[in-house]
């Protein structure tokens, strides 16, 4: 139906137009109004949590003027846009953001010394008798993803809004983000994040935008001559509704507002009346509320997939909204079929929605009636891939049982989709069977067929990509080397990762990107949109008024953590304040993954702590041992997944670690450890400005990038790693004088491997003394971390812990030299290294996915 509202009513709604506000006055007036009728509130009646409320509904009604502007603009203009589509967005809290991005068109420098509109909403909020920190502070983190590929979508949007360029992101909306992790009595202990227990002013529900999901049920082909290949009825079983809920993305410094959609499961309205009748009503009832547990909770695993039943109806349930809003707005446009490519273009951010090329392609046979091969070229133009790991565990496949019988029609597209795929194979490619099994979508192997997503995701897009150079080159000789022989090497593209600089430089590091900007002469800090402007710095590396400056500022974000860390161990203080200027901060967080070796930066610490106590022990004084092992705090933290007993192992040995070292007098505070515990988005803000050390130590070849690497690097820590990810291409930019790296090379990985297998290696005696006396360590049982060092010992080293172990302590060696005997040297390092960084903003990022995958250009406001 029409709900365009009739011209001659339209000036009337313009009169009423509802204006931003832009400056303090007119903020209070929102705050005020919204405390009142919004929440039902007073001036008698108004806590810290309401002035959040209200602060994030007055600055929602900003963004929601310039998100409608937005999205008319795209209507009416008609561009090709981008849909990114990912399981996980990690956005963390959106409130910060919001106050700096927030366009203004008074942007002047207010009292508080802040020229974002967070500058005079603070002093609003102080007026009002509210501290902003405080009231940012009672905004949970959206947390629905698990690691670096949800976090990359949350970077993507807040570029893509920035550069203007149409796009929208779809996912679900779960009502469980990513677990709480405790640590009670030194283990991991999940606790379930029921992040919308407050409401969410953020989302704008849509309930006039429902779309009916089916799953299960048969394939009805009622004409006994028809093919698969001709249009075919699904014959659907259970029924279930998605819900629309819209969060408005802020572009920096400019109007565009962008969307994210995410998607949430109810039940129909449909009755299952035959239970009814049978006097079964509550069960009829239980059968519908079921349908709310797809999007009720986040799968806890990063780079592993388990091939539960659950999951692929949150992928399909996923897919097939998001595909039916997209073919919404297409047919809106009342443009031909052949154009569609020309409209939309979708991302797909991992394996996980490779389930929309085969609805695409169902939507378009099927109930679209075109001819199969017209489908599928429309969809090979419109579909692009990111993979995100080589790690074979991670790839994801499904039991051919398991996915014919949820999605019927779609194994059967899947198949011949498959069939004409290997046909044309066969024809470049006669006779190499190896090769056909090995690029074919289904996997026959025993014991059961499987799906391969990745081989469908190849097959059904117009290019791949890797996450850094050294990934998207690993992924065209190893786990898609067979479809670059079909397929040619163009089709396979590298995009570096990048980060956002509002985040993670101007909102984490608010006294940085200052001190930044003067020094640049750029105090509106336009560097966060053009980052190549950061080079003006090199010429300040070396003046000792401006490295006092920054490590001024160093100083003081550490006493930031330092207070974190004391609040989260119960009040009491683990760092000496009086040398935190001199104290090296080394700080590892991340995911818990044995290929990330947490193992080998806890192994080293025990290494250290062992040759401390020896020197005592040899009558050593403590000013000779604090020579050579100078002050330093090795902090770490990560939610390992659930199920994932060794990554939980290392997190009891971190800090069965802590305990021991962190009481043990005799060291005098040279050597503290701590594991932060619950690692999210909000606490990297505050981690992550803090490390003068920051530890990217992955097995080389296994981590596809990393995007904290260039979180560290950005805000002025140095980074101890292996040549592994976008390390590599972090040393390009900044110079191999300026990191630390170590460690064996990817390329002789598989032999390294090889040797441990057949026992041709001994293993060094330094990690067999580390070893050895991990169990002095234990507290819980005798031998708890057998299974940990078992795995070195006899158990053939997969992530080569110990062929790396010497040569990570020879860099730390350096590491503790350098800091600690020549901190200009240091200092230089650190204001060198942040000036070419440059290129890891996620804005050169996606000018790249633009350009190069997506051909879309951006829609600018008028105005700009
Ligand atoms: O993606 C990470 C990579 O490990 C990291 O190197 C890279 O920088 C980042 C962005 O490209 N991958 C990642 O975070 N993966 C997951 O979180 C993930 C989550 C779920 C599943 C697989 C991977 N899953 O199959 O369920």
């Amino acid at each position: 139906i029409d709900a365009t509202i009739p011209l001659r009513s339209r000036n009337l709604w313009k009169k009423n137009n509802i204006q931003k506000f832009e400056e303090e006055e007119g903020f209070e007036k929102k705050f005020v109004t919204h405390v009142e009728t919004s929440l039902a509130r007073s001036m008698y009646n108004c806590d810290e949590l309401a002035a959040y409320e209200a602060t994030s509904m007055a600055v929602r009604d900003n963004l929601l003027i310039d998100w409608s502007a937005t999205q008319q603009r795209i209507t009416t203009r008609d561009p090709k846009r981008v849909y990114y589509l990912s399981l996980e967005f990690l956005m963390g809290k959106a409130l910060d953001n919001a106050l700096i991005n927030m366009s203004s068109d008074k942007q002047e420098f207010s009292s508080t010394g802040d020229n974002t509109s967070r500058g005079y909403v603070k002093h609003a909020l102080d007026d009002l008798g509210f501290n902003l920190e405080d009231v940012l502070q009672k905004e949970p983190d959206a947390a629905l993803g698990n690691g670096g590929l949800g976090r990359l979508a949350a970077c993507f949007l807040d570029s893509m809004a920035t550069k203007s360029i149409p796009a929208w992101g779809y996912g679900l909306r779960y009502e469980y983000g990513i677990f709480a992790q405790k640590i009670i009595n030194g283990y991991q202990v999940e606790t379930p994040d029921y992040w919308l227990n407050f409401g969410n002013p953020w989302e704008i529900e849509r309930n006039e935008i429902q779309v009916p999901i089916t799953f299960y049920g048969y394939v009805d082909r009622n004409n006994g001559d028809t093919t698969t290949l001709s249009p075919s009825q699904w014959v659907g079983g259970e029924r279930v509704l998605a819900v629309a809920y819209d969060f408005p993305v802020p572009g920096f410094k400019t109007t565009s507002v962008n969307n994210l959609r995410l998607w949430r499961a109810k039940p129909t309205t449909e009755f299952d009346f035959a239970k009814f009748n049978n006097g079964d009503y509550k069960n009829s009832v239980d059968e519908q509320q079921k349908a709310e547990s797809i999007t009720a909770v986040l799968y806890p695993n990063d780079n592993f997939t388990k091939g539960k039943e659950l999951r692929l109806k949150q992928q399909y349930f996923w897919c097939a909204a998001s595909l039916s809003d997209i073919v919404r707005r297409f047919k809106k446009s009342r443009r031909p079929w052949r154009e569609f490519s020309d409209q939309v273009a979708i991302q797909l951010n991992d394996t996980h929605p490779t389930l929309a090329i085969v609805e695409l392609q169902r939507i378009l046979v099927d109930l679209e009636k075109l001819d199969w091969h017209e489908a599928w070229s429309i969809i090979t133009q419109t579909f692009a891939y990111t993979n995100h790991t080589v790690m074979l565990e991670a790839l994801e496949k499904w039991p051919i049982d398991l996915f014919g019988s949820l999605l019927p029609r779609h194994l059967e597209i899947i198949y011949d989709i498959n069939w004409f795929f290997l046909k044309d194979v066969q024809k470049k490619f006669p006779k190499d069977v190896d090769l056909l099994r090995n690029v074919s979508i289904i996997e026959e192997a025993s014991p059961e067929r499987q799906v391969r997503m990745a081989n469908l995701a190849i097959v059904g897009s117009h290019t791949v990509n890797g996450v850094a150079e050294l990934h998207s080159q690993l992924i065209k000789t190893t786990i898609f080397r067979d479809f670059v022989r079909v397929f040619g090497e163009k089709k396979f593209t590298n995009v570096t990762n990048g980060i956002t600089p509002r985040r993670w430089l101007r909102q984490a590091n608010p006294e940085l990107a200052k001190l930044i900007g003067e020094a640049i002469h750029d105090p509106e800090q336009n560097f966060l949109l053009n980052m190549s402007k950061l080079n003006g710095l090199t010429k300040m590396a070396d003046d000792p008024d401006f490295q006092t400056k920054w490590d001024s500022v160093k100083e003081s974000n550490k006493h930031r953590l330092a207070d974190l860390i004391k609040d989260l161990n119960g009040g009491v203080e683990v760092i000496n304040r009086e040398h935190i200027r001199h104290t090296l901060f080394d700080i590892q967080v991340k995911r818990m993954h044995e290929y990330k070796r947490q193992q080998l930066n806890i192994f080293g610490v025990i290494h250290r702590y062992l040759n401390m106590k020896d020197m005592l022990k040899n009558g050593k004084s403590i000013e000779e041992v604090a020579k050579r092992y100078p002050r330093k705090v090795s902090i770490f933290g990560g939610k390992s997944a659930p199920g994932y007993y060794m990554a939980k192992l290392v997190i009891k040995l971190i800090n069965s670690v802590a305990d021991v070292v962190n009481n043990d007098e005799e060291l005098q505070d040279l050597l503290k450890v701590f594991f932060i515990p619950d690692y999210n988005v909000s606490k990297a803000e505050i981690i992550i400005p803090a490390s003068d050390l920051s530890e990217h130590i992955s097995t080389a070849g296994t981590e596809a990038s990393g995007t904290s690497n260039m979180k560290f690097v950005m805000n002025g820590g140095l980074i101890i790693g292996t040549v592994d990810g976008a390390n590599v291409e972090i040393t390009r930019e900044i110079g191999e004088d300026n990191i630390f790296l170590f460690g064996n090379l990817s390329e002789n990985v598989e032999n390294l491997r090889f040797k441990h297998q057949y026992n041709e290696t001994e293993l060094p005696p330094s990690i067999t003394r580390v070893l050895n006396a991990v169990e002095k360590f234990t507290s819980e049982y005798k031998n708890e971390f057998k299974p940990l060092t078992d795995s070195i010992k006899y158990h053939g080293d997969y992530y080569l812990v110990s062929d790396d172990f010497d040569s990570y302590i020879a860099a730390h060696d350096l590491v503790d030299d350098l800091y600690h005997h020549n901190k200009h040297e240091w200092i230089k390092k650190s204001i060198i290294s942040v000036a070419n960084m440059g290129f890891f903003s996620s804005d050169r990022c996606i000018d790249e996915y633009a350009d190069t995958i997506w051909n879309v250009e951006p829609l600018k406001p008028e105005s700009s």
